[in-house]
């Protein structure tokens, strides 16, 4: 198919979207906000923090890979490592004092919502979703006043023994303390010269500085847990991230094992008695190969539904699940890595238990469906684009403020690197006898059991940003889906 004939099925599919999403009774989102504190780094800056911290120092922490953010060089290692690879990376800080050297010597451009929770319930909030409730369980007044003030966008709040659904502004704890992340957005084509190597920044991308004070808890108290089926009847399904904050070991004797067992506990609580609820979690970069490897194995094998992720993610999911060589091959540039991509995403398809998998790249977007999902290939594919449209309008804008901006994105071109990557996938799945041509972009159905279904995406020559845009990218799929299933109360069979 011609580009120009997905320009046709982007506008159709944008329109059908638009119309259905009024079906969508309301979204669960939790659980992490947070306030996004942006810089956009130039080249005199990087510069000086190299200055800063020293060549030889530097050389030495890049080979070091710090997995945790200790001091400023770590900082400034992390983020030549993520300039030279183009890659979006998060490294958790436990501390304050880099915040305020930081603060000393940085200084950013401005503040804005953050963390996958929060940029999803703002979104799906701006689109007009009927009920969005959003979850934090550390909301700050600083943290509430960064949600959208929507009549559509609730907080469950306990007053006398009793779960209300309230906007976050009046439903914040005045004395907890806002969770502060520092983005570094870096531009394609900067130039950088450190620790005896020059090179030209391939990609616009960021370094997120992901601050976990002692505080941050993945849990909400017994009484909201209690009632938290209250809300049931409002919603169509849940988008739930944020485990990566989950720690090995708490100083109160609990562990990973406690929350990850309430985390589950929430899940269950949610489905009910309705096990069709559709679940979304939204995977993001996990430096903790331990919270990795039992957030995919204890929360989303057999729980969740569906997963959304980025090339970089699934390769560290594949890693974490003892696919070493598939991961390898997903991370390594070159014309095979769009088929490695779609064999990744098949893996954890397969290996856990989902109905649908959804990873967003640079120039194209794969999903691959199980067999008994109730959605046909050609829903999936709309929700695929509108989604593209989506992300192509919060990289033109920074943030999308209506349903009405989508048209921004509509039209921004389709890439041609991400069309030229898709017909190398489709050489290879007709070579292999998976798919003839034409199923490949109709929906491929595969003889192992599950569909295929890839768009090339709309890609925006100057980003104003590409923080969150990954969320905005599944939370638009998800949404998409939920407006298109037939609504069937199971619990009133
Ligand atoms: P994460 O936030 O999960 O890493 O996802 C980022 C996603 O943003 C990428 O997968 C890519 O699809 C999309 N993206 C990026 Br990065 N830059 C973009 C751009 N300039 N235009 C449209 N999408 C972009
Ligand atoms: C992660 C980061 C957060 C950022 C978000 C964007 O949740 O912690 O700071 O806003 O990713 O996707």
């Amino acid at each position: 198919m011609e580009i120009a004939e997905w320009e046709k099925r982007y506008v159709e599919a944008v329109s059908n979207v638009r119309e259905q999403l009024g079906n969508v009774q309301g979204v669960f989102v939790a659980y992490n906000s947070n306030v996004d504190a942006m810089k956009h780094i130039r080249e005199n800056e990087i510069k000086k923090l190299i200055a800063i911290i020293g060549q030889e120092e530097l050389r030495e922490r890049i080979v070091s890979y710090p997995r945790e953010i200790k001091d400023p060089a770590d900082f400034v290692a992390r983020l030549i490592i993520a300039m030279r690879d183009g890659k979006a990376a998060e490294v958790p800080t436990y501390t304050t004092d880099l915040h305020e050297w930081l603060m000393d010597n940085l200084v950013f451009d401005s503040a804005r919502m953050g963390g996958q929770a929060g940029i999803i319930s703002n979104l799906l909030a701006n689109l007009g979703v009927k009920n969005v409730i959003t979850y934090v369980p550390w909301l700050a007044k600083e943290q509430a006043e960064h949600f959208v003030d929507s009549p559509n966008l609730k907080h469950p709040v306990i007053e006398n023994g009793k779960l209300y659904l309230k906007h976050p502004k009046d439903a914040y704890d005045p004395f907890q303390k806002p969770k502060i992340n520092w983005i570094i957005e870096f531009s394609r084509g900067m130039k950088v010269r450190c620790a005896g190597e020059e090179f030209e920044v391939p990609r616009d991308n960021r370094l997120i500085v992901s601050s976990r004070p002692k505080w941050i808890r993945i849990d909400m108290s017994p009484e909201m847990y209690e009632q938290l089926s209250d809300i049931r009847e409002d919603i169509d399904g849940a988008i739930l991230a944020g485990y990566q904050m989950i720690r090995e070991e708490y100083e109160d004797g609990t562990t990973y094992r406690d929350y990850v067992q309430r985390a589950v506990s929430v899940i269950e609580r949610l489905k009910g008695c309705n096990p069709q609820m559709r679940i979304h979690v939204e995977f993001t970069s996990i430096q903790n190969k331990l919270i990795r490897r039992t957030l995919l194995k204890d929360i989303v094998k057999k729980h969740v539904t569906s997963l959304g992720l980025d090339t970089v993610e699934v390769a560290n999911a594949l890693n974490v699940l003892g696919y070493e060589e598939l991961a390898y091959s997903v991370i390594k540039k070159g014309e095979n890595s769009i088929v490695s991509l779609y064999e990744g995403a098949v893996r954890l398809l397969k290996e856990l238990e989902l109905q649908r998998v959804h990873l967003h790249s640079l120039g194209y977007y794969i999903c691959v469906v199980a067999k008994d999902h109730p959605l046909d290939a050609d829903s999936h594919r709309q929700a695929l684009l509108f989604a593209s449209a989506l992300a192509a309008t919060q990289a033109t804008l920074g943030s999308i403020q209506s349903i009405d901006d989508v048209d921004v994105g509509l039209d921004v071109p389709v890439y041609t690197d991400g069309y030229d990557d898709l017909i190398e996938l489709e050489k290879y799945l007709v070579r292999g006898g998976i798919c003839t041509a034409e199923d490949f972009e109709d929906g491929c159905i595969t003889a192992d059991g599950h569909d295929l279904i890839i768009v090339p995406s709309k890609v925006v020559n100057e980003p104003v940003a590409t923080v969150g845009i990954g969320d905005a990218i599944s939370a638009g799929a998800f949404i998409a889906l939920l407006a298109k299933m037939p609504k069937i109360n199971i619990c009133n069979l």
